[in-house]
């Protein structure tokens, strides 16, 4: 089997590729992560994105809430607090030792993607995840005259903000991370994981040389929708499109992501959007999409495996 490529955000991408972890040898899966949401908190470099995906295949993440880890207690985030700091990202003790090595690492000169393979490796952990770019991109939320940190958008402030622009600080000079154009290049199965199209995969997009090389792949480009019956399965992708002014449907997801787009795989509740969506030239296939289980995540990577 060839590679196959998986562009990912935090939970949505993380439940497919619990599956498909199952289906495609690991170490035939490069994942690329997006860091648009990375962030600086008590000097520490976080990555909540490559997190969501290390725990989940690591097999050690809350699963109730889909990111953190499960069981974790907040005795380190409490004494934060009563020392003044902000504790509004709940970072568990067991997460934060994440953080710590992850900081040390970086600050010892390896690069985020160096970090992030050595992380992995220490937990046994065996796909290629590789965030997008070694460089700093993050994603800023405008909201009227206003612009937010991304953290600041989601966590702080619970994506209250009505989302006007979205501006991927950095994007234009960040080089891929090693490795992500050879597996574009070398791909027999590009997936685009059903994570928030403007908030997750954009900021991948964006790096310019990832999307030319996703433009000239000979491989079929899989997505998957997040958004199911007008509704995204978790977090703000419905109110975000129809902010930005798409229509926040399976139908506007894929014509968001365009001519880029062989396949898309769409909820049975919105098979009536298959013809709308077969028009723009993309190929449909209708299946039950919502994953609630691993079997339900397998039985979804299978079908991503089986079109063309
Ligand atoms: N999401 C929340 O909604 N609230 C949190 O307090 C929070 C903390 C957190 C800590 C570590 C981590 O790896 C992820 C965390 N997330 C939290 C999730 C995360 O910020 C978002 O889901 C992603 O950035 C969007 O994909």
């Amino acid at each position: 089997m060839g590679k196959v490529v998986a562009l990912a955000g935090g939970v949505g991408a993380a439940k497919l590729l619990r599956g498909l972890v199952k289906v495609v040898p690991p170490k035939n899966l490069f994942i690329i992560g997006n860091v648009g949401d990375d962030v600086e908190l008590y000097g520490l470099h976080i990555s909540p994105d490559l997190d969501i995906i290390m725990y989940t295949l690591a097999g050690i993440v809350d699963e109730d809430k889909g990111w953190g880890i499960a069981g974790d207690t907040f005795n380190c985030l409490e004494m934060l607090g009563r020392l003044g700091f902000e504790t509004w990202f709940k970072l568990g003790d067991k997460d934060l030792a994440f953080h710590i090595t992850r900081t040390k690492m970086l600050r010892e000169g390896m690069t985020l993607s160096q970090a992030t393979a050595k992380l992995c490796r220490m937990l046994g952990v065996e796909v290629n995840l590789i965030p997008m770019s070694d460089n700093p991109v993050r994603t800023k939320i405008q909201s009227g005259n206003r612009l937010l940190e991304f953290q600041e958008y989601f966590v702080k402030r619970g994506t209250m903000d009505t989302v006007t622009g979205v501006i991927y600080e950095g994007a234009e000079k960040a080089k891929p991370a090693p490795g992500v154009i050879q597996a574009i290049e070398e791909a027999g199965q590009v997936i685009i994981c059903p994570s928030n199209p403007i908030l997750s995969i954009a900021p991948i997009l964006a790096i310019k040389a990832i999307k030319k090389a996703l433009e000239k792949s000979k491989a079929p480009v899989v997505g998957i929708s997040p958004i199911v019956g007008g509704k995204a399965l978790k977090g703000p992708a419905d109110k975000v499109m129809a902010s930005m002014g798409f229509e926040p449907s399976a139908y506007g997801v894929a014509k968001f992501y365009g001519a880029l787009l062989k396949h898309f795989i769409i909820d049975e509740t919105d098979e009536g959007q298959k013809n709308r969506i077969e028009r723009l030239g993309i190929k449909v296939t209708v299946a039950n999409i919502v994953m609630r289980s691993l079997e339900d995540s397998i039985r979804l990577a299978k079908i991503v495996m089986e079109v063309k």
